[in-house]
């Protein structure tokens, strides 16, 4: 299928690039870097919403789902965005927001408005027990998931802020409404959906029974309808955004024996680093062997069973060279080029989130509350430091730094310019830049042949050379070792080989010399020193 064969380039237009001095990116911002995404050789761009929304969680909470967000443009906009796009070759992949809406969507006016309301139903309603909350259920962004309106005394339920309610899925008219917009955006043209936490989508009927908190079986029921009704009828990609899925999960909803999604986001490596109960607060250490073991059991309960999305990165994770490899001035060109290779050459679709292709940064010059704007950054921190007073402001500070999702929403560097060219010199961004600009950029890096840009350049070029790359088996070598991932791909009689040093130290392996008959396919070094592994070597072998 040609999404296994492609690669998603994922957009965060807010900061991608401002194209009329207001400080914020927006579609035309995005058109005027096509050349850029070409000259990268990806195939397919994820849009982050850009739909009409009061931006409480920056578009995920949508308030008009066939409108277009006024910071981000017009329909016009957007409809020559996905001309000129098509005319080269890139495809378009809408987010796809359907758990919840925005409070300011016209269903939940309704639905608040009374009790008897036809659109009522669309939310999830229920009575106050024992004069308070429904259940102990807490929103992903502090506090209970659970808010009461006044006006018809009754709580309704949102798994993230107050400003996004939950749709209610048990509703035959409402799925109905969602199934025929997302028709209307497929008669567009737009290639396919990355849908936002779709495993939440279905609910307990009885919030009463503990323990029914995510993924419940009707939610199987909803996405074969939603395959049945729409999806099926068109050609185009489909990724589920689904915390906590298991591989045994994900062959439910992505196996391709079955007619729900194609493939689905997993994210049991991006929590070896995070408390089990803090979360993102309480950053951890992170031991090498626990992500090779997560990564690799992915790709082996999937191999011809289903596919496999691969990502480091996306808008709502700190950047990967911050926080797997090495953002020293010293070893970070070196250590973005070797997570970037260890992650492609697995099997499946790879994603590239925007500024990883230039190694971009957490942002280590946010220095206070005030430089921060995610949501989720700013509730944890009214609650955990101010209401709670269980993390010291100097700790949550250094746990944001780390963690917070404004780490990787920091605006795009294009070049050392004010404003690292992201929008006109004397305005004020939306969110601050990452200091690293100046030396941190597409200018830069397109203009030297050893960065990271032509590197995932390189990669991109490879795969549609060796479809080993896409399509071959993935075995694990020498799990136990700390230092060093080493993987092996094999795909009719052809074997490719990749050891990836992840210190900063050179490690002595006998799998990083040459095998017989095998050649350099690519490496972050000009030359080869055979068993050594220099700090953040990474080497592919290719056998033939
Ligand atoms: O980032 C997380 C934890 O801190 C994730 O659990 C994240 O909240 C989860 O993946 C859901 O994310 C998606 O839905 C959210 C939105 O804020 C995120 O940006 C989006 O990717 C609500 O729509
Ligand atoms: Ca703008």
């Amino acid at each position: 299928m040609w999404w296994q064969e492609a690669v998603v380039y994922q957009i965060y237009p807010r900061s991608f690039q401002d194209s009329n001095g207001d400080g914020i990116g927006d579609l035309n911002g995005i058109r005027q870097r096509l050349d850029y995404l070409q000259r990268l050789g990806v195939d397919v761009l994820w849009l982050s919403p850009v739909y009409q929304s009061p931006n409480d969680d920056n578009g995920y909470d949508i308030s008009d789902y066939e409108r277009i967000m006024a910071d981000f443009g017009t329909m016009a906009d957007f409809d020559a965005l996905l001309a000129e796009a098509h005319a080269r070759g890139l495809k378009i992949v809408m987010d796809l927001v359907v758990n919840h809406t925005s409070d300011e969507h016209r269903w939940f006016a309704e639905s608040r408005s009374s009790r008897n309301n036809p659109y009522r139903d669309y939310y999830i309603w229920r009575d106050p027990v024992n004069g308070g909350l429904p259940n102990d259920w807490e929103s992903s962004f502090s506090g209970s998931a659970w808010s009461y309106d006044e006006g018809t005394q009754q709580y309704y339920l949102h798994m993230f802020s107050k400003k996004q309610p939950d749709l209610n899925w048990r509703n035959p008219a409402m799925r109905q409404d969602i199934y025929t917009m997302m028709t209307w955006w497929l008669d567009k043209g737009i290639d396919g959906f990355r849908m936002d936490v779709i495993n939440f989508i279905s609910k307990p009927e009885d919030f009463s029974v503990p323990g029914a908190h995510g993924s419940q079986d009707q939610v199987h029921q909803y996405l074969e309808e939603m395959n049945q009704q729409v999806l099926s009828h068109y050609d185009i990609m489909t990724v589920g955004e689904t915390p906590g899925v298991t591989p045994e999960g994900a062959l439910r909803f992505a196996g391709f024996d079955t007619h729900e999604l194609n493939m689905v986001f997993q994210f049991a490596h991006m929590g070896i680093d995070l408390d089990p109960e803090y979360g993102r607060w309480k950053p951890r250490a992170w031991h090498l062997s626990d992500l090779k073991a997560i990564m690799s059991r992915w790709q082996t309960a999937l191999n011809g069973q289903a596919w496999n999305s691969l990502y480091w990165n996306n808008h709502d994770q700190p950047r990967v060279v911050s926080r797997f490899g090495n953002d020293t001035p010293e070893y970070r060109v070196r250590s973005a080029k070797m997570l970037g290779a260890v992650l492609h050459y697995q099997q499946g679709t790879p994603y590239i989130y925007q500024g990883e292709e230039l190694g971009m940064t957490n942002a280590a010059n946010f220095t206070s509350l005030a430089d921060y704007r995610d949501i989720e950054t700013l509730n944890a921190y009214q609650e955990l430091v101010v209401d709670q007073e269980e993390i010291t402001p100097a700790d949550m500070l250094t746990a944001m730094h780390k963690n917070s999702r404004d780490n990787s929403r920091t605006p795009m560097q294009w070049d050392d310019s004010a404003n690292a060219g992201f929008t006109s010199t004397g305005v004020t961004p939306w969110i601050g830049l990452n200091d690293r600009y100046p030396e941190i950029n597409a200018a830069a890096a397109l203009a030297d042949p050893d960065s990271v840009f032509y590197f995932y350049q390189e990669m991109n070029r490879l795969r549609r050379e060796y479809p080993i790359i896409t399509y071959g088996d993935y075995t694990l070598l020498a799990p136990e070792d700390e230092a060093v991932w080493t993987y092996e791909r094999r795909d009719h009689g052809q074997r490719l080989c990749l050891t990836a040093n992840f210190t900063d130290q050179t490690v002595n392996r006998a799998e990083a010399a040459a095998p017989e008959g095998g050649r350099l396919l690519q490496s972050n070094y000009a030359d080869d020193a055979g068993e050594a592994l220099r700090p953040y070597e990474v080497k592919v072998y290719l056998q033939e």
